[in-house]
């Protein structure tokens, strides 16, 4: 069976509470609910966190590669900055996936650029919370064909 960590980084938490033009209307509890649900559908064993702060998101990432065979990420602002979760992503030798809620490249500047998409399989931004189950498919895809 396929073992994916999930990992969501810094006020992913807020999901639902304000800005749903961007991040849809859902809470965070509710899009784990619905990557749980797809997961048991496509027999992958999924372990989903989110993580306010930098090094908890490394740590994540750290725990990943101890069991895990691949993972899904949206680091959300760190995305842009963080050289710490794009070497442990490295480090981490999995195939992973990065995934934004949002259409990263239609606002503004700075969030075009991704410090760790080089060393992601690649990214899908723009669908919403249903970005995370194309996350999925595209793991099984990579490593089941
Ligand atoms: O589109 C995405 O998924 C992002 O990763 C979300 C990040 C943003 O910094 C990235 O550029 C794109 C922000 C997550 C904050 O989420 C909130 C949700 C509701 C209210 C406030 C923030």
């Amino acid at each position: 069976m396929l073992r994916v960590a999930v990992i969501h980084g810094p006020n992913l938490d807020l999901l639902g509470a304000r800005d749903p033009e961007h991040y849809g209307s859902l809470t965070l509890d509710e899009v784990n609910r619905l990557i749980t649900a797809a997961a048991e559908e496509l027999k992958i064993e999924v372990r989903i966190s989110q993580h306010n702060h930098e090094g908890a998101v490394v740590e994540a990432i750290h725990e990943a590669a101890r069991w895990a065979h691949a993972i899904v990420i949206n680091p959300a602002a760190f995305t842009h900055y963080s050289v710490a979760v794009r070497d442990a992503l490295e480090a981490s030798g999995l195939p992973a996936i990065e995934v934004h809620l949002s259409n990263i490249h239609a606002r503004e500047e700075f969030r075009h650029t991704s410090l760790v998409v080089p060393v992601c399989k690649g990214q899908i931004c723009g669908f919403g919370w249903r970005g995370y189950l194309l996350g999925l498919l595209a793991l099984l895809d990579l490593l089941e064909n």
